[in-house]
């Protein structure tokens, strides 16, 4: 062989050794998304989008405007289309058995959880862990309001919620250590700021014009941002009267802060696609199983994180 048709051989070789695999580029992923009532969802979708496109994976989206059925039917819909894979934020943690038997294929979580009795239905779950941001709300507080009695309002997410669920166990863990913390009134805000506000004034007309209350924690700043609204209408003083804690580190959360108006959020990633990705194409690429949880960080911000400056950096970051 000339050494010319030896050159010519060793770089096809090469080539093909180190060529980005193609799998990425040929994989449909159907994402069953949960809908866009926070700030925080909305993020999300847009990430999954830009973290899709970074990997030349054909991403089709369905919005299931906040209902278990309509993602059924989504999911229904994707596996008709013969899609590689499916994502699924679930609204709800219970009532997905059947449809994931039906599935087929590799089905990855994103941001929430299924019953544990699920957990041969799919193949990882991206999460970040929502005991433990109950549990840094509730430490705050406790720090914060050291030996003082302190009532507190709940807005819980959606009902039934892995998310609601885990982030009210977290809280309560600490409430139970801290004798002066009590929770004396906790309803759903079902995650949006309109529900939000609505609870939130009713429990100012409870509590005594919410001159009893002490801190509001919110599972997500959504609903915060609605109970700040009814708070300053009724004219109290959200983060200075009444201490605010809520989750997710959204920017219209760091707005209030910069404005005194709210104290604390816990952060959570809009970037879960970007990991569910990277685990499907190394699953069809090159078999690779991934662990059963690939677990985000939850990282504490305070009024005291120049807010401004987190707002100005996290605005426009798909929120
Ligand atoms: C949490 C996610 C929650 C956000 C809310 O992982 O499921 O859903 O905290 C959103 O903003 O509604």
């Amino acid at each position: 062989m000339t050494l010319k048709a030896l050159l010519l051989a060793a770089s096809a070789t090469a080539a093909l050794m180190f060529a980005q695999p193609a799998s990425a580029a040929q994989l449909t992923i159907g994402f069953s998304q949960i809908g866009s009532e926070s700030g925080w969802r909305a993020a999300e979708t847009s990430v999954s989008k830009q973290e899709a496109a970074k990997r030349q994976v054909n991403l089709k989206i369905a919005d299931a405007q906040q209902k278990q059925e309509n993602q059924i039917k989504a999911i229904r819909s994707f596996i008709a289309q013969g899609v590689d894979a499916i994502f699924l934020a679930p609204v709800v943690a219970s009532g997905w058995d059947a449809v994931l038997k039906e599935a087929k294929i590799p089905v990855v979580l994103l941001d929430r959880d299924i019953d544990p009795s699920g957990k041969d239905l799919y193949l990882t779950a991206v999460t970040s862990d929502s005991v433990h941001e109950g549990e840094v709300a509730g430490e705050w507080l406790a720090k914060t309001v050291g030996e003082k009695a302190c009532n507190v309002v709940e807005l819980q997410g959606t009902v039934g919620a892995s998310v609601a669920t885990n982030r009210k166990k977290g809280f309560d863990t600490v409430v139970a250590k801290h004798p002066n913390l009590k929770v004396v009134r906790s309803q759903t805000g079902d995650f949006t700021r309109a529900k939000g506000k609505e609870v939130m004034e009713s429990f100012i007309k409870a509590e005594n014009g919410g001159k009893s209350i002490c801190a509001v924690y919110a599972h997500n700043d959504d609903m915060m941002v609605g109970a700040i609204q009814a708070m300053k209408e009724a004219g109290l003083k959200p983060g200075k009267d009444i201490l605010t804690i809520s989750i997710d580190a959204v920017p219209d959360i760091f707005k209030a802060m910069a404005a005194g108006e709210a104290n604390a959020t816990v952060e959570l990633t809009p970037n879960m696609a970007g990991p569910a990705l990277d685990a499907i194409v190394a699953y069809k690429d090159k078999g690779t199983t991934p662990p059963k949880w690939i677990q985000t960080e939850s990282k504490l911000y305070t009024a005291a994180d120049d807010p401004q400056k987190v707002y100005d950096s996290k605005k426009g970051l798909g929120y």
